[in-house]
């Protein structure tokens, strides 16, 4: 996909991760409670359960955010992302090659490649991904993604890359302006959002504040 502003702007605000490990609320209903805070990106993120029961949760996902102008990412799954003509997939490092991913997909579909250093961002970039995303900036139990690398991670990433950056691992509210200064264009968050208390609070918080900030969620 072409890099424009649009699509800057597409891939640039608070993206939730419906990440289904060991949460203590069904993962479906905080995006159900969710959706209406002006969250405009959810990525499915199921390692656990079969490609199947992915497949069923992602075709339910499609209606709900397609109803919802939410742009929605699959984490893994470029087969299935492509079955539901969801926005796009999300690939790690160990998963399939994007260009190859890209041949599923197409270019009229998002790619985003998780990435933890620079040469791994730019060699995502110049692949043709479409966002990459880059962590863990803060400790976090989600996924053993290594050593925190801090928001000053996003400012050196930022000077080399120009397609839109994630930053992801770790993150609270809190931490938003900081990361929006050091140069990120979206927010990635997990725990910070599907285990509060009152997760579309949290989620509405995580969104006026980047609203605040920028003047777009
Ligand atoms: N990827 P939380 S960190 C899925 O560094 C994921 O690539 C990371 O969840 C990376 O907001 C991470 O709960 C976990 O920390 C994000």
């Amino acid at each position: 996909m072409p890099q424009t502003a649009d699509n800057r702007l597409f891939l640039g605000g608070i993206c939730v991760l419906m990440d289904c490990g060991s949460r203590g609320r069904p993962p479906f209903d905080t995006i159900i409670d969710i959706i209406g805070s002006g969250v405009k990106w959810v990525q499915l993120r199921d390692k656990k359960t079969s490609r199947l029961a992915v497949y069923k949760a992602a075709r339910l996902l499609r209606t709900l955010t397609r109803a919802n102008s939410i742009t929605f990412i699959i984490n893994d799954y470029a087969d299935i992302a492509a079955a539901v003509d969801a926005d796009g997939v999300h690939l790690g490092q160990d998963d399939l090659p994007l260009l190859e991913a890209r041949k599923i997909l197409g270019n009229d579909k998002l790619i985003g490649i998780s990435t933890h250093n620079i040469e791994q961002a730019i060699k995502a970039q110049a692949e043709g991904a479409d966002y990459i995303g880059f962590g863990p900036i803060y400790s976090t139990a989600t996924k053993k993604a290594g050593q925190p690398k801090g928001p000053q991670s996003i400012t050196e990433i930022r000077s080399h890359i120009h397609i839109p950056i994630a930053a992801i691992g770790g993150i609270n509210e809190g931490h938003i302006t900081e990361l929006i200064e050091a140069g990120a264009d979206a927010i990635a968050v997990a725990s910070a959002i599907m285990d509060a208390e009152d997760v579309s609070k949290a989620a509405d918080a995580f969104v006026s504040k980047l609203m605040a900030l920028r003047g777009t969620g």
